[in-house]
């Protein structure tokens, strides 16, 4: 199997530069030899370009560069589109998390009921009205759910993207009110860090793939590092402490890699700037080892 990796220089949809550098972080981490190692073909398709920043949140939609992170997502979604249409796993490197509604666009008109997990601190569930930053890559899950402006929503001609009953949240810790709010309303599945802390990472990673694997017929990682603690993974935008573990995310990814079910997948808000000696891409790249297969033994 092939695996098309495409970068997306995106810091638009959050408010600290530097995310714009995540994909080449990540390729600098030596991405592309590690999977071919696994004994993939990897084919590169370079970065997609984004527009210039807006200098001012637009007070009508209280969002920060709509149309650049939308034109942005436009794209991708085409060329991720293509991409699953040649066969191939489309493996899409970040860039703020904005750019996942773009790469659910492209991938989920392949499946008729396409699965997320969500490996994230935040929830992503704001919509403008709800949001406390305005930044639009707090909104991309609700926006692929069909929450949210239509300039979002509609990306790729159709909307939703996914149902809520198929998406899985793991490593919350940092949600906002309305957030909560759609979580409860929609019965939406989480595993909160509580619930991670509690049951160990074996059982929450049991549960959602049993939770996922009669529904689906595919399944998108969309893969936030600040899901993990910043004691590992500095180089994020909004860190937020108590995270999982290296070790626990390396578990994570080998059970994915065993159930055979993630058919698509993003690794975002990779910020070298912020970052220490690029360590951040260097988990990054470690953990898309094991969920394509790597094993000591
Ligand atoms: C916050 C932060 N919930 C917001 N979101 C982040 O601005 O909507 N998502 N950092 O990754
Ligand atoms: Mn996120
Ligand atoms: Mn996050
Ligand atoms: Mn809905």
């Amino acid at each position: 199997k092939k695996i098309s990796i495409l970068g997306v220089p995106m810091d638009l949809g959050q408010a600290r530069r530097g995310v714009n550098m995540g994909p080449s972080a990540i390729r600098y981490a030596d991405v592309i030899e590690r999977l071919e190692r696994l004994g993939y073909e990897v084919a590169d398709h370079g970065d997609i370009e984004i527009g210039a920043a807006e200098r001012l949140q637009d007070p009508e939609t209280n969002m920060k560069n709509l149309k650049a992170v939308a034109d942005a997502n436009a794209i991708l979604e085409s060329k991720v589109n293509e991409i699953v249409k040649e066969g191939d796993f489309p493996l899409v490197f970040g860039g703020d998390h904005s750019i996942a509604i773009g790469t659910l666009a492209g991938v989920s008109k392949h499946y008729s009921n396409l699965g997320v997990i969500w490996y994230d601190a935040h929830g992503d569930l704001n919509i403008a009205d709800t949001s406390p930053s305005g930044n639009i890559h707090g909104m991309p899950l609700a926006a692929s759910l069909g929450h949210g402006h239509p300039t979002l929503t509609e990306i790729g001609g159709y909307s939703p993207k996914v149902k809520h009953e198929n998406i899985v949240i793991i490593g919350a810790r940092d949600l906002d009110e309305g957030e909560k709010e759609l979580i409860k309303d929609k019965g939406i599945k989480v595993y909160t860090m509580h619930e991670i802390d509690r049951l160990g990472m074996t059982k929450v990673m049991e549960e959602t793939i049993s939770y996922l694997k009669d529904k689906t017929d595919g399944v998108h990682l969309s893969l936030d590092l600040d899901a993990l603690d910043p004691s590992d993974c500095p180089g994020v935008g909004t860190p937020v402490l108590g995270g999982i573990s290296y070790r626990e995310s390396h578990l994570a990814m080998e059970m994915l890699a065993e159930s055979g079910m993630i058919t698509s997948a993003e690794f975002v808000e990779v910020n070298p700037i912020l970052d220490e000696r690029n360590r951040t891409a260097m988990v990054a790249v470690a953990l898309m080892g094991s969920l394509f297969g790597e094993k000591l033994l």
